[in-house]
Order: structure tokens, then C-alpha cells, then sequence
């Protein structure tokens, strides 16, 4: 078996630093780590070194995502796979896998142009507590379910499908949702682990690469706490308070320092064995601020 074990970590270009540090921090609760670098920061969400690099370049879009394979054996049968099936990739040095904290590191890009990095070993601080940058009653659900999901953009969600079916995700359209001008939106969802998805694809070119990127509390209260200083500091929401028919995750979308949308969320069921397609979910979501390619009547 080579396949994708999970969204190990996410790489960010930013350019608000002090903005970005507040939000994350303060808001969200990950904890914030500096290694002097100059150039970049991490945010740490267990005992992971880091689940997201902050690179301070200016691009406030995705840089790339981390995908992890189980070990040496899976890492060098998945660059075997991705020859035979004619994918461009290439194997990152040493230097490169030590600056991503990782034992390997492959770099490739998805079929909308989206940076990919499939890796194995990541650097687990296990002697180090993870270390909320706020008062959290819980934690962020991470373990073999990944750090949360991620959705993308492509230009063609059937060339999309068939890439990661490649690296060994399975998923499908799994919304059918009526906008209001007579066109039907169909976004794709797949998995790679018990999460119910680790990736979702919207189709389109226009504007950041990432549409959302989610990260799932273990304490609903951890949740509430999330939408209370959001509100309190009138960040935008870009989509309500509301469940998912799909992972029946309870979820809200918020607008990071960035300009693109960071979903936080609590209780997700986990993926199933077959597929089946939803019109609207189950409560709430409405759309609030616009602009944000969250403009979906998810509510009905
Ligand atoms: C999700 O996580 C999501 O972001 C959307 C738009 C629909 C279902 C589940
Ligand atoms: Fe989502």
C-alpha cells in the first residue's frame, strides 16, 4: 500500500504577521512557535512539531499541502505509482525534508496547480505539551483523522477525482446545491482516513487556490468560545453557524487575516463506506459576508 494516510500539514503565505499571530493564536487557540528562521513561523495544534507553517511572502493563498505516507517503504512505492501513472514530481533533498521537519519529502502539483508534498516521518515533539495559545477545555481533533480538511479549487473536478484517486483517495460529489441564477454547484469530497474528508474541490480558476481550510475541536465549548471572540472582534463570518449534511459536522466559516475562509468545527461523523449526495444542509450555514467563494445557500 502507497496511499495517503492523511493532511499531515498545510504550508500559508501570509503577509500580516502581528494580524495572523492574534487570530490564530487568540481566536483559534493554536500555539504560536518562532525558530528564528526570519521568514517563517509555526503554529502548532498537538505534538507535532507544527501543523502549519506561516511563510511571510506576501501571497496570502495556499503554498502547499503536506500529505503523509506511512514509512519508507509506502513513500518509495508512491513515487513508483506516480511514475507509472505519468505524474510529474520531484524528490526534495535533504535540506528540503529537515526545513519541513520530515524524514522524506516528494513535491508535485495537483491537476489545478495546487502545491502538493507527499511525506513520510514528520518531526513529533512528544516531550513537548501542546500549549493553546488561549484557554482551550479541550484540544483539536487530530490523531490518525490528519489536522482537518482542506478545500481547493480545479478547473476540472473529473481530472481532479482521478489524480487523487492516484494517491489513494476515494470521494465524489456529494452536494447538488441550486443557486438562485438556475446553475447547480457540485463540490467533491474525499477521504483518506476516518475523517469524513480531507479534501473537498470546488470547480473554477478564479482568484486563491484554497477556498477554506478546517480545523475540528474535540469540545463543542471550545467551539463556542471560537464564534463568541469572532464575533466580539467582528471578524467577518462568511458562513453562519450551521450542520453539514454531509460529515454532520457542526461548523462556521470566518475570514482570516488573509481574505480567505478558516472553517472551525465540532462533531463530524466519520467517513462512510458508500456515497450519497445532499440539496442543502441540515441547519443553518447561511451566507454572510460575500466575496469569499462561500456564496452557497447551503441553508435552502
Ligand atoms: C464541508 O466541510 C464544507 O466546507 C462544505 C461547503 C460542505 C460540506 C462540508
Ligand atoms: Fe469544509
Amino acid at each position: 500500500m502507497s496511499n495517503v494516510t492523511e493532511l499531515g500539514y498545510v504550508g500559508l503565505s501570509i503577509s500580516d504577521l502581528d494580524r495572523w499571530k492574534a487570530y490564530a493564536c487568540e481566536i483559534s487557540g493554536m500555539e504560536f512557535l518562532d525558530e528564528g528562521e526570519g521568514d517563517r513561523v509555526y503554529l502548532r495544534m498537538d505534538e507535532w512539531h507544527h501543523r502549519i507553517t506561516l511563510h511571510i511572502d506576501g501571497g496570502d493563498d495556499l503554498a502547499y499541502l503536506g500529505l503523509r505516507v506511512a514509512g519508507p517503504r509506502e513513500f518509495a512505492a508512491m513515487a513508483e505509482k506516480l511514475e507509472s501513472a505519468g505524474i510529474a514530481f520531484r524528490r526534495g533533498s535533504q535540506k528540503e525534508a529537515a526545513e519541513r521537519r520530515v524524514m522524506d519529502v516528494l513535491k508535485l502539483a495537483d491537476t489545478g496547480g495546487n502545491p502538493l508534498e507527499i511525506f513520510w516521518g514528520p518531526q513529533v515533539d512528544a516531550h513537548k505539551p501542546f500549549h493553546p495559545g488561549r484557554p482551550m477545555f479541550g484540544r483539536f481533533l487530530t490523531g490518525a483523522n490528519g489536522m482537518g480538511h482542506c478545500a481547493v479549487m480545479v478547473p476540472e473536478l473529473g481530472a481532479a477525482i482521478r489524480f487523487y484517486e492516484t494517491l489513494g483517495f476515494v470521494g465524489a460529489i456529494e452536494y447538488e446545491i441550486p443557486m438562485p441564477d438556475g446553475a447547480v454547484v457540485k463540490p467533491v469530497f474525499m477521504h483518506v482516513n476516518g475523517r469524513q474528508h480531507t479534501l473537498a474541490f470546488l470547480p473554477g480558476t478564479e482568484g486563491k487556490r484554497i477556498n477554506h481550510l478546517m480545523v475540528e475541536y474535540t469540545h463543542l465549548k471550545d467551539l463556542g468560545i471560537a464564534h463568541d471572540l469572532v464575533r466580539a472582534r467582528k471578524v467577518p463570518v462568511a458562513m453562519q453557524l450551521g450542520m453539514h449534511s454531509n460529515d454532520e459536522m457542526l461548523s462556521f466559516y470566518n475570514v482570516n487575516p488573509s481574505g480567505w475562509a478558516w472553517e472551525l468545527g465540532w462533531g463530524a461523523c466519520d467517513a462512510q463506506p458508500q456515497q450519497a449526495y445532499h440539496l442543502r444542509d441540515v441547519f443553518g450555514h447561511a451566507p454572510e459576508g460575500t466575496g469569499y467563494g462561500l456564496d452557497l445557500p447551503m441553508d435552502g
